[in-house]
């Protein structure tokens, strides 16, 4: 992606696009890091002069560099399931509420802590000089230089969100070398420059000067969010949906651990207080399968017949881990409704509103209790990311919330990135504020009032929301 960025002018352009398809090897799903790698170098390429790149992507995994700087073997995915059970026997050691008061950190089973944990004693961990999150070790192949970006840092479960430094209290615990991180640099920082060897393959004329980002997307996407006041939630929908609030400073209770809420570090000394919900992984992955089983559906047609299906009639718990891995995915929803005494969806569009309406129901009961727990009042949602396009998903979660959505931009992430190098360059002056009056001045957005009821009126949305709080999970 492409931004240009002047005081009162922001515009992004698509360069290049590339798949991200991940590999089962040997039984374990990695990502293919020198093609996304090859990708990156093709995009600069076809980006043309540039005076300043960003990178940011998903979290939480990384590559491990022997003594040499060479990769030692490709990045694991975090859905692979080499994390199975080890949470578990991390809970022995540093017991669950320990690990929240020092991390501020959602329980997730793929966390980096939990990943490390699981190779402590392995013979590549052993070989590691260095370990670089995803977007540091394409960042350190253009520039040569090492650096832990502090966003992405935060989501390792190994940062302490008060002090926005490590936590030697976990690492210690766990016995992960805290050495192998390089040193931490935050959204603004300089990270070197773009290699002779990367000009020449890209052809770019340099100097051309790389610039650490909020370099976890989701940091990037929150940034991105063209909000026009303080009183706003948030809903960055992709692959995952990410809902909650910006906030100053943690909340590290208890009644925010067991809620099983997020306190991520954000862009400029802010916290993103979230709840990590399973997002359009649910549709990809019914999609992905439909098609697998010979049915390739135009996606705009699905959604149209998801929009005519029986509002409400089966939900599930979006936010049940259970759903984290690949594979057979409408027959594992199918399974949930069943398990939750619910119609099993009869037809394709059925299965598709059963996501959207469960998706929503989890977006209305994470900002729910994202206000409660934090104290804070809401007037606004505003949902950026892919989600952003989905018009239904977006008019099911105004009338779940009870409150206006404020929809775009899609490629907030990017955007979020942009605005981060502009000001570090100094096109761009100011806070978030500033930079977010740029955004909602001049990104194309979209308004979804609360219900005309004709996807459920609000008690039925309150029935279907206790229903499945009766059920006991998030
Ligand atoms: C979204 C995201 C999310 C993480 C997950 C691993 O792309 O970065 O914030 O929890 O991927």
């Amino acid at each position: 992606m492409v931004g240009t960025v002047a005081p009162d002018a922001l515009e992004l352009r698509e360069a290049h696009r590339f798949p991200n398809r991940p590999v089962r090897a040997r039984g374990t799903l990695h990502w293919d890091i020198l093609a996304l790698y090859a990708g990156v170098l093709d995009g600069l390429r076809a980006a043309g002069p540039v005076a300043s790149v960003g990178i940011d992507s998903w979290a939480v995994d990384y590559g491990l560099l022997d003594a040499d700087g060479a990769l030692l073997g490709n990045p694991v995915h975090y859905r692979d399931a080499r994390t199975e059970g080890v949470s578990e026997r991390v809970a022995r050691v540093l017991p669950p509420a320990e690990l929240y008061a020092a991390t501020g950190l959602q329980h997730l089973p793929f966390n980096t802590v939990y990943q490390l944990a699981s190779a402590v004693g392995s013979a590549q961990l052993a070989a590691a000089g260095a370990l670089l999150l995803i977007p540091d070790l394409l960042t350190y192949w253009l520039t040569g230089e090492r650096g832990t970006e502090l966003t992405n840092a935060s989501t390792t479960q190994l940062i302490d969100p008060r002090t926005r430094d490590w936590s030697p209290t976990v690492a210690d615990a766990l016995g992960i070398p805290l050495s192998l991180f390089p040193p931490l640099r935050g959204p603004g920082d300089p990270a070197g420059e773009l290699l002779p060897a990367v000009l020449e393959e890209t052809g770019l004329p340099g100097p051309v000067p790389v610039t650490a980002v909020g370099s976890h997307d989701t940091a990037s996407a929150v940034a991105g969010v063209p909000a026009k006041g303080e009183r706003f939630a948030y809903i960055a929908t992709g692959t995952w949906s990410l809902a909650g609030l910006e906030l100053d400073a943690p909340v590290l209770t208890e009644e925010s651990r067991r809620a099983n809420f997020t306190n991520e570090l954000g862009v400029d000394g802010t916290v993103r207080y979230l709840r990590n919900i399973m997002g359009l992984w649910l549709l990809q992955e019914c999609l992905r399968d439909w098609e697998t089983h010979g049915r390739r559906h135009d996606l705009d047609a699905l959604l149209r017949e998801a929009a005519a299906a029986p509002p409400l009639r089966s939900v599930v718990d979006a936010g049940d881990p259970a759903f984290i891995a690949p594979g057979r995915m409408p027959e594992r929803i199918a399974d949930a409704c069943r398990e939750l005494g619910d119609p099993v969806p009869r037809t394709d569009g059925e299965t598709v509103r059963c996501v959207l309406d469960s998706l929503a129901l989890a977006h209305r009961r994470a900002l729910e209790d994202a206000r409660e727990l934090a104290g804070r009042d809401v007037d606004t949602v505003h949902i950026v990311g892919g989600g952003a396009r989905n018009a239904l998903l977006c008019q099911l979660t105004a009338d779940a919330c009870g409150l206006p959505v404020v929809a775009g931009p899609a490629e907030a992430a990017a955007l979020g990135n942009v605005l981060v190098q502009a000001r570090a360059r100094g096109v761009l002056h100011g806070d978030m504020p500033d930079l977010r009056r740029l955004l909602h001045k001049t990104q194309p957005l979209r308004q979804y009032e609360p219900s005309s009821g004709d996807h459920g009126t609000p008690a039925a949305w309150g029935r279907a929301a206790a229903r499945l709080a009766g059920r006991g999970r998030r």
